[in-house]
């Protein structure tokens, strides 16, 4: 692959030479603060020894589109071989060489070239991780070059916030876009979401209830579900859901919730037992019968009554309706149930007979649950309605009257549920 050629000028012989290249990829250094590069590559080269041995050889180098001044040798001495400093990166040199003998010097030698690409700056990773329901951009390991910034965006899913972005595990905040600036070390990014929540309020008007009542939060996509409860006597006038009317609904469901709602129920005074509105929605309806006033009044052998043991007609005065009910058979009972929800008077009527008992166990229940036992004289105040309590229900009241003793008459007539 050498090749010899004779200069004109003398009778020296210089070999095709080869190019070794040397720069200082190995001699970068880094500390924590300081960041050193060289500026500029070597280069070394070599050739074959001229035969006769020269005085020596000289080195010239250009650029591109530059010429050789051979007045200025960038390199000259004895040896075969040469090392040419301050080669700027990214940039193509051309080097010959010549030997010299006294004043003699050879033509050039076959022209080599020579570039050297700056090496890669470092780099260092930033690791992007996110949590369900949203994305972080760009994911996973990111090698950023050292002093340029890096963005970061934060993208949450639909119905979805970004509850916190940490940086090296440090809140910065539930922000959107995140930059690291002037990258000098490796760091994490990492971005958590969370469901969007909306807020339904909920009202009743007077005479009426709503469940749930007030301001709940909801989650975005949810279901809720509003169930609506007119006061015995009353009757569901409108149910309006942002402001829109519905018509007299007893339920509503939101399905799923992508804003804030009101939902809000009205009332008003009468018996809807016979409504439309009333048997399409289903809504229990209280036994008995409605006056005006919302009392509820639930005599012997009407819906709602219920009894155990023996009970008979009595021939005391004064029966609330067409009769009254005696029984002497102790643990008998005789109930009076209503489906009402909310404060109501119980007042309790019973017929005057020479036999009746003097401590008669009245028993008011809210579902399953004894809310008070009152003892009544029926010995005395027959023949009218008579006090026994204020209570508050929840949607099934009952009043059993409890035959005392098989020596005396227990009276069963009628009770009354008064809102109050
Ligand atoms: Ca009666």
């Amino acid at each position: 692959m050498s090749k010899r050629f004779y200069s004109p000028l003398n009778t020296l012989v210089l070999l095709a030479f080869t190019l070794g290249i040397v720069h200082f990829a190995s001699s970068i250094s880094f500390s924590a603060d300081t960041y050193t590069v060289p500026q500029t590559a070597a280069a070394t080269l070599a050739w074959d020894p001229n035969e006769p041995f020269p005085d020596g050889y000289c080195i010239y180098q250009r650029t591109e589109g530059q010429s050789y001044d051979y007045s200025q040798p960038c390199w000259t001495g004895s040896g075969t071989s040469g090392t040419v400093y301050n080669i700027d990166w990214d940039t193509t040199y051309y080097f010959v060489v010549r030997a010299y003998d006294g004043a003699l010097e050879s033509k050039d030698s076959e022209e080599v070239s020579f570039l050297s690409p700056s090496p890669e700056p470092p780099s260092y990773p930033i690791t992007a991780t996110v949590t369900a329901h949203g994305a972080i951009s760009p994911g996973g390991v990111v090698e950023v070059i050292r002093e340029s910034d890096k963005t970061y965006t934060v993208i949450p899913d639909a119905g979805h916030h970004v509850a916190d972005v940490k940086v090296d595990d440090v809140s910065v905040g539930a922000v959107l876009s995140y930059t690291f600036q002037k990258v000098t070390a490796s760091h994490t990014i990492e971005a958590t979401f969370a469901v969007d929540t909306y807020q339904i309020t909920a009202s009743a008007g007077a005479n009426g209830s709503i469940a749930p009542s007030g301001t709940i939060s909801v989650d975005h996509g949810a279901t809720k579900n509003y169930i609506i409860s007119p006061f015995v006597g009353y009757h569901i006038t409108d149910l309006k859901v942002d402001s829109v009317s519905q018509g007299a609904i007893s339920s509503y469901t939101f399905c799923d919730v992508s804003t804030n709602h009101t939902i809000n129920a009205s009332f008003s005074v009468g018996n809807s037992l016979n409504s439309d509105s009333d048997k399409d929605n289903g809504s229990e309806l209280p036994f008995g019968t409605l006056s005006d006033d919302g009392s509820i009044t639930i005599d012997d052998g009407q819906a709602g009554t219920s009894s155990t043991g023996k009970w008979s007609v009595s021939g005391g005065s004064d029966p609330y309706g067409s009769q009254s009910l005696y029984s002497k058979e102790v643990g008998a009972t005789y109930s009076y149930e209503a489906a009402i929800s909310g404060s109501y008077e119980v007042e309790v009527w019973w017929t005057d007979y020479a036999s009746r008992c003097s401590s008669v166990p009245v028993k008011v229940y809210d579902g399953a649950n004894l809310l008070d036992t009152v003892y009544v004289n029926q010995q005395e105040n027959g023949g009218q309605w008579n006090f026994i309590g204020l209570y508050e229900f929840t949607g099934q009241a009952r009043v059993a009257v409890v035959a005392q003793d098989s020596n005396c008459s227990t009276s069963a007539d009628a009770v009354q549920y008064f809102p109050f």
